[in-house]
């Protein structure tokens, strides 16, 4: 494997559906972060995708791609992160996909290139959330259950307590830190502070900046070094 998704602290995640310009997205690639994650849930294609990721390679900084549907899987990121929802309510949530996608594109993995994420969809008011019909996290026990679940279980190297869209709690964090063993602990969603982004990097392994860059750029860029000084 090329990249050390291990020593990230920060990442933006870039969404190809939505609208970044030239100016912004250098400042972006450009800011420091670790890497760039290039993923969303809808209105992702193979094009925008594509079109994405060959705006980003201008840049030095690590990009991989996390998939999210087979018609966008795209060649030339430096990883592909897979997630697996591990609280999806829709069994076909479960590896369906995964199944799918390895019987179309199997025989061409390069699996140092795989990096399996234990998926924890914590914000029930979400696309994903809906898509997979996620069961709830109702607090901080359940959610370090479900990051052993990930980690000691199922030995997955990272876990993604996704908020997408709201501020985590703390708490519920600090559990899955605590049930995340040696994988790596990915938290993401509702930062929109430097003193969010460094709260949460106080307590995850790596922080994921995403929504702020569409709407605060100069915010989200300040999270960089937040979470660098945390
Ligand atoms: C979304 O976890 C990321 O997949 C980041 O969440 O967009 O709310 O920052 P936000």
């Amino acid at each position: 494997m090329l990249i050390d998704y291990r020593s990230w602290r920060h990442t933006f995640k870039l969404d190809p559906d939505k609208e970044i310009d030239d100016a912004a997205l250098e400042a972006v690639c450009e800011s420091g972060t670790d890497a760039i994650i290039v993923g969303g849930t809808y209105g992702v294609t193979f094009d925008n995708t594509l079109n994405l990721m060959s705006r980003i390679r201008r840049y030095a900084v690590d990009a991989v791609l996390e998939i999210s549907s087979l018609e966008a899987v795209v060649p030339g990121f430096d990883a592909y992160l897979i997630p697996l929802v591990l609280n999806a309510g829709d069994p076909e949530w479960m590896f369906t996909p995964h199944v799918s996608g390895l019987m179309e594109y199997g025989s061409c993995i390069r699996w140092e290139d795989i990096i399996a994420e234990g998926y924890l969809v914590a914000n029930p008011d979400t696309g994903v959330a809906r898509l997979t019909k996620a069961r709830p996290i109702p607090d901080a026990a359940c959610a370090k259950a479900y990051a052993q679940v990930a980690a000691r279980l199922c030995r997955l190297p990272i876990v993604y307590l996704e908020y997408s869209g709201k501020y985590g709690d703390p708490e519920v964090v600090r559990a899955c830190k605590s049930g995340a063993g040696e994988a790596q602990l990915f938290y993401g969603g509702g930062i929109r502070t430097p003193e969010q982004a460094a709260e949460m990097a106080a307590i995850a392994d790596t922080v994921v900046v995403g929504n702020l860059v569409y709407e605060d750029l100069k915010a989200a860029l300040a999270t960089v070094k937040a979470v660098k000084k945390a």
